[in-house]
């Protein structure tokens, strides 16, 4: 709990044995469930994240948008925190960030990993981000720095109301879309973090998914996806709002 707010913890994984360690062995105590979506993990990624005390939940549709549809629908806190099982976020972020969004009033908190990320080996990612950026601000006209990271911190209510389609890695950028783009109703904004090596082997493979998450963002501002339904009731955010008030 945190200033009367329950915590879920959300983490899609694919084979992530030795990063999870890394991100389960220092959680903050504020932290009250975490939600492991599994997605047909050949290695000890269930065991390691209920040893835990973790909820494991599983998805048999290969992707990283579809692990996070079904860990999210899982999670039962007020206020969700994702982040990847790599360790690469930091964890002692969370109380901070949960104090920007409680004392502001936000409701949607993406976080901005460029000012970490700008060694030699990351360039072509970099670079790749710049452009994704760069494509959101020419599509949809709003400036977010780090389209592609993972770690977001928003309350739950806010489910109700996003289009969610992506099955894939362009479920991030997708979810800042949906969330920045409702002004009126959700309340957002874009925070630096510190950002490490990842533990284990990425699943990024970079030129298939840049290409695959830019071509997303034109089919998302033409109208191509379609809707998808929302991933919670939408009118959770009055109750939440009366439950707080
Ligand atoms: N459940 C599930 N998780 C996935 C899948 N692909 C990636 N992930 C997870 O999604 C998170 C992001 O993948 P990463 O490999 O870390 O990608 P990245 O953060 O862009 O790249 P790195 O900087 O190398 O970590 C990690 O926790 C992965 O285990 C998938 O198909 N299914
Ligand atoms: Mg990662």
């Amino acid at each position: 709990m945190y200033k009367n707010h329950r915590i879920s913890l959300v983490m899609p994984c694919y084979n992530e044995e030795h990063g999870l360690p890394q991100v389960l062995g220092d959680l903050p105590s504020i932290v009250d469930e975490v939600v492991v979506a599994d997605n047909n993990s050949t290695d000890r990624t269930a065991e390691v994240a209920k040893s835990f005390g973790a909820i494991v939940v599983t998805e048999k549709k290969q992707g990283y948008g579809a692990a996070y549809k079904t860990g999210l629908c899982r999670a039962t806190g007020d206020i969700i925190v994702t982040m990847d099982g790599d360790g690469t976020y930091p964890r002692n972020f969370i109380p901070i960030l949960l104090d920007v969004m409680i004392d502001e009033n936000f409701d949607f908190i993406t976080c901005d990993r460029t000012g970490h990320k700008d060694k030699p080996s990351n360039r072509l990612r970099v670079f790749g981000n710049d452009v994704l950026n760069f494509f959101i601000w020419i599509l949809f006209w709003f400036n977010v720095r780090d389209s592609q990271s993972g770690m977001w911190v928003f309350r739950r209510w806010v489910l109700g109301h996003l289009s969610l389609t992506s099955d894939g890695m362009a479920f991030s950028e997708e979810i800042k879309l949906e969330a920045m783009s409702k002004k009126k109703l959700i309340r957002s904004i874009e925070l630096p973090v510190y950002y490490k090596e990842r533990h284990g082997v990425s699943k990024l493979r970079i030129w298939r998914d840049g290409f695959y998450n830019l071509f997303f963002l034109f089919r998302k501002r033409f109208g191509l996806l379609g809707q998808a339904p929302p991933l919670v009731e939408p009118s959770s955010r009055n109750l939440q709002k009366q439950s707080n008030a």
